[in-house]
Order: C-alpha cells, then sequence, then structure tokens
C-alpha cells in the first residue's frame, strides 16, 4: 500500500494507483501459496507408500532428476524443500518408513491406522515471464494429510436414523460371507430383552464382539471393504472410547411401544446420535471441509485376485466414499460446510504388480470403476482424472520364451517368502468382469517385497507416475 500512495502524488493519477497498489498486493500474496492435498483410500491400498515416497522425492527434487514429467522440478526451478512436519499436531512417521525402506533387505512399514500429515516448504523459482511482475522466488506450503477412506463409509449415517441403518445393515448381513462370520455374534443378540434397563458392561462385550466381526470380514479371504461404523474398524484416536462402543441391532422382532428410557435400545441409539454428532459430523467439519484437493488410492489388483465378493464388495465401498465428493447429491454435506475441494485424482495404486503394457488397461479398468461418481463429481464443478501408478517400482521388466513367443514377464522377490521370482501376471480387463470371468487361473498378481529405496541419487525408475500425480496436483501452483 504504501508504493501506492506514493505513486499516487508522483503520478496524480487514481486509475493508475488502484491498478498499481492492487498488483503490488496480489504480488506480496503470491510469494507463499498453501495447498492441503489430502490422500485417502482403503487400508492396504498403499497410502503410507505413496506419502513416504512422494514426500522423498519432493525433498530431493532440487538435486535429482527422479521427476521427469513434474515440470518444476524437470526445468530446475525447485531451489529447496524443507520437511515442518515437527510443527504438526500428528505427523506422519516418514522417517521411520524411510529407514525401513533404505536398509538391507528393505521393509514396508507397518500398517498405520489414523491420520496424519505432512508439512513441507518448497521454495522454487518463478517461469521466466513471471519473474518481473511477481519476483524472482515464490513458497508453496505444502500439507498432504493421510486419513483412512474407511472413515467416509461413515458419512451416510448423518442422513439415517437408528433403526434405518440397523436395516440397513441386517440385509446386508443376510448375504454371505457376513452371514456366517457373524453368526454366532448374532445369536447372542437374540438373547437380550432390549427394553430392560442396560448394563453397560454388556454393551461393551457386544461391541467388541461387532468389531472383531467386522475385522474379519476384513482380513478374511473375501477382503470385505463395506464395513460400519468406520471407527469399529479404524478408531484412531477414539481408540477404547466408550462413543465407538456402537452396533447396528440385528433382530427378527424389533421390541414394540415406547422404549423405556435406560433401557439396552434407549443407550444404543443415544450412542448412535452421539457417533453421527461428535465423531461423524467433527472429522468433516474439522479435517475434510480444509482439504483442497484429494488423492484417492485403489488397489484394483487386489480385489481382482480375490474374487467376485471382494471385488463387488470393494465397488460398493468406493462409491459410498466418493459420495463425500458429491457435493451436489450430498444435500446436508453443503450444510455442514462450503466445500472447497477442486480437483480428484483417482489413482490405482501398485502399477508395478503388472508389465508395462498392461498400465493403460490398469487406467482404464479404475475409470470404470469410477465412472459414474467422476460424472457426478463433474457436474459439480471438481476437475477429476484416473492413474494409475506405483509409488515404489519393486519389479523389472523380463521376458520369457513360451511355445516359441517372447511374453513380457515381471521378475522381483514375492513377498510372502522373499524368493525371487519370474511370472506372467496376467492381462487387466478392459472391461468389468461379469459372473462367468471370475475363475480361479485369470488373475495372477502376487504381492512383491520392495526394492531398496536409496536415501540418495533417486532416479525415475524407482516410481512409476509419481511425477504425472505431482503435475497434475500441484502444477499449476508453481507460478
Ligand atoms: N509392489 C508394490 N507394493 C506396494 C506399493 N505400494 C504399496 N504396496 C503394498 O501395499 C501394502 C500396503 O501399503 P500401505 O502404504 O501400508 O497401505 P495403507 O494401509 O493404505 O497405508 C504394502 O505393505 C505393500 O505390500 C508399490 O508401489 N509397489
Ligand atoms: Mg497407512
Amino acid at each position: 500500500m504504501g508504493v501506492g500512495r506514493k505513486l499516487k502524488h508522483w503520478i496524480g493519477d487514481e486509475r493508475v494507483d488502484l491498478a498499481r497498489s492492487r498488483l503490488h498486493e496480489f504480488a506480496e500474496q503470491s510469494t507463499e501459496r498453501h495447498l492441503r492435498l489430502a490422500v485417502t483410500g482403503l487400508s492396504q491400498s498403499g497410502k503410507t507408500i505413496f506419502i513416504t515416497s512422494l514426500v522423498h522425492h519432493l525433498l530431493h527434487a532440487h538435486r535429482s532428476g527422479s521427476l521427469p514429467f513434474f515440470e518444476v522440478a524437470a526445468s530446475g526451478r525447485v531451489v529447496s524443500s524443507r520437511d515442518l512436519s515437527t510443527a504438526s499436531e500428528h505427523p506422519f512417521p516418514l522417517r521411520q518408513a524411510l529407514a525401513g525402506l533404505s536398509q538391507d533387505p528393505p521393509q514396508w512399514p507397518e500398517s498405520t491406522t489414523g491420520l496424519s500429515e505432512v508439512r513441507l516448504a518448497i521454495r522454487y523459482r518463478r517461469p521466466a515471464g513471471l519473474r518481473r511482475v511477481l519476483g524472482e522466488t515464490g513458497t508453496l506450503y505444502l500439507d498432504i494429510i493421510d486419513y483412512p477412506g474407511e472413515w467416509l463409509l461413515d458419512l451416510p449415517l448423518l442422513e439415517m436414523s437408528f433403526e434405518q441403518w440397523c436395516e440397513q445393515q441386517t440385509q446386508l448381513f443376510a448375504g454371505e460371507p457376513r452371514a456366517k462370520v457373524a453368526q454366532g455374534w448374532l445369536a447372542q443378540l437374540g438373547e437380550i430383552d432390549w427394553t430392560a434397563p442396560a448394563d453397560p458392561a454388556v454393551l461393551r462385550r457386544l461391541a467388541d464382539g461387532f468389531a472383531s466381526v467386522l475385522q474379519q470380514l476384513r482380513t478374511g479371504p473375501d477382503g470385505l471393504s463395506l464395513l460400519q461404523p468406520g471407527r469399529a474398524v479404524l478408531p484412531g484416536e477414539y481408540a477404547g472410547s466408550e462413543l465407538i462402543e456402537l452396533f447396528p441391532l440385528m433382530i427378527d422382532h424389533w421390541p414394540s411401544g415406547e422404549v423405556p428410557a435406560g433401557s439396552y435400545l434407549d443407550l444404543l441409539r443415544s450412542r448412535y446420535d452421539q457417533y453421527c454428532e461428535q465423531i461423524i459430523k467433527p472429522f468433516y467439519s474439522r479435517y475434510f471441509s480444509r482439504f483442497d484437493r484429494q488423492i484417492v488410492l485403489v488397489d484394483c489388483l487386489k480385489t481382482l485376485n480375490r474374487g467376485e465378493a471382494c471385488f463387488e464388495d470393494m465397488k460398493a465401498a468406493l462409491s459410498a466414499i466418493l459420495e463425500s465428493f458429491n457435493y451436489g447429491r450430498s444435500g446436508f454435506l453443503r450444510r455442514l460446510f462450503a466445500p472447497r475441494i477442486d480437483k480428484v485424482l483417482f489413482a490405482s495404486t501398485k502399477a508395478d504388480h503388472v508389465t508395462a503394457n498392461q498400465h493403460h488397461n490398469l487406467d482404464r479398468f479404475l475409470e470404470l470403476i469410477v465412472e459414474e461418481a467422476q460424472r457426478n463429481i463433474r457436474f459439480d464443478g471438481i476437475e477429476t482424472r484416473s492413474l494409475a501408478l506405483s509409488s515404489i517400482r519393486s519389479t523389472q521388466a523380463a521376458q520369457a520364451q513360451m511355445d516359441g513367443q517372447v511374453l513380457s514377464c515381471l521378475r522381483g522377490i514375492s513377498k510372502e517368502n522373499g524368493e525371487e521370482v519370474a511370472l506372467f501376471p496376467g492381462e487387466v480387463p478392459t472391461e468389468l468382469p461379469g459372473a462367468d470371468d471370475w475363475n480361479e487361473e485369470r488373475f495372477r498378481f502376487i504381492d512383491f517385497a520392495p526394492r531398496r529405496l536409496p536415501l540418495n541419487d533417486l532416479e525415475a525408475k524407482h516410481h512409476i507416475r509419481l511425477d504425472q500425480v505431482l503435475e497434475y496436483m500441484t502444477g499449476d501452483l508453481f507460478r
């Protein structure tokens, strides 16, 4: 403003004065930019590894050439970057993850269960044309937030009463594999008089039982994802809290008439309301509403391996998750806060599990799964695309001869037994599989042990397309 005032006296022209002072203000504002980039996905989709590798490559972007499609890095405009995560309330375990991945033999990091964040400051030189107006350099403050996709599965509860939720879950648990896994637990529900005065210890036992049913469904052979309440699966900061001792009442005969105060049913119903008010809503208003852009990670290959039940369930879970970005439909999201996310990237992780000629199929396959959600998101004015990537490329291309033909194969170390394997993992379908496509032999995408991620001297071959992710999500801000 000071400069503007002086100019006014000197030039004596109101209009010039105004234009100059605006420019000056703009220049001041634009030396610093902030971006809150959220990363989510169901558990094991690859969030921790993705963030670890992305941040590692970013922190080396000023001197390694590992990000050829990330323009600010490739053109040598990154001056330096700093990790400011210690200032955060929930720091992301970057150092531990890197230590494991860079040791010999390298190890995948432990799985994480809550929300955490990395804070980076990236100092960059502006493109030549903008330097004169905006100054030589600028700083982007980049927060990357990791949170479980499972928590987004709770959003629909906000629009349902406890009774409606119970009815919906009863239908869901009538199907396999849920019915079989929950059988014993469901029988316990039948033994209780739900109108009798509640004993909190009994409710706790049942809630623990339900949480372990959900865990079994998640880790069992079908690897289910559509599990509620999300905090019973991944409690985060609510571990051990009474607030998450909640389960759907799935009984044949719902008690009729007035619900006596202090009864089991009364207590369970008020737990449900508390869960909505004290856990779901605060998550959206405190965290979700402050995200600027979102990356959703999906492990498409796992679901193809595990078969139809896993695949269909993941598809349903994913569309439930994507409701959180569908502001048009979710009117109550708008009532909670003013939406601010302007870009959503869907990424199919672990692309190193397939040969390079299948990456395009993997892009396409993910697109098919999220097609409808993407259409709705675009309608709301949000930019979106899908992409296959690998955070830590752990396989190498190889070739094999079979019946006189040359086949593209992969070589890597098996995660399960640590032995070197060479295999032809199969093709990624370019259409959603129908009931006939699920035969045992079709897909063989095995898990690999990580290839060592060096602490220095990073190269483009250590990942697949992380640079494209960075360019799409942040490229426009390095001006
Ligand atoms: N081959 C390969 N495996 C990966 C990659 N990213 C993740 N994984 C595998 O996926 C598992 C889960 O990843 P993690 O990041 O912990 O998932 P999260 O639960 O979403 O945080 C890891 O233990 C690895 O086995 C990758 O880029 N390549
Ligand atoms: Mg994790």
